[in-house]
């Protein structure tokens, strides 16, 4: 946990949230400014700031619940398709230093890429 991080204070219940997902490692909560309805982001519950931080065990369980997470967003919305996505680092447009993928629906022509 970093105290000054808002993921992790969302993490501790801290600062609410709209939790789509939960499991002992990682965390799905609806995006405060969404790109697309159901625009979801999912979290290591740990602190690591970048991608290539987050060690090999950490980084399968974010990917199994990426894989719970992808397909019932897709459903809850009626979306076809999803863009999955890592800002990673700061000059990518990394505003929040708590990894993070975006999961955000999509449909043809919504004009949401990220
Ligand atoms: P990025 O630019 O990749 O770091 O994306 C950060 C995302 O986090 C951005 O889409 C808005 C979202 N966000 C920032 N603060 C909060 C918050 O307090 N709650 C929620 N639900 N989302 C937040």
């Amino acid at each position: 946990m970093s105290e000054d991080c808002i993921f992790c204070r969302i993490v501790d219940g801290e600062i609410p949230s709209r939790t789509v997902y939960e499991d002992d490692a990682a965390l799905a909560f609806l995006d405060a400014n969404p790109l697309t309805m159901g625009h979801t982001l999912v979290i290591p519950k740990d602190h690591y700031e970048r991608l290539e931080d987050v060690p090999a065990e950490q980084a399968t369980d974010l990917y199994a619940a990426l894989h719970e997470v992808v397909p019932a967003v897709e459903d809850a919305v009626g979306a076809p398709a999803t863009t999955v996505a890592f800002n990673n680092g700061e000059a990518a447009g990394q505003e929040v230093p708590h990894v993070h993928a975006h999961v955000i629906p999509r449909s043809p022509d919504d004009g949401a890429t990220p």
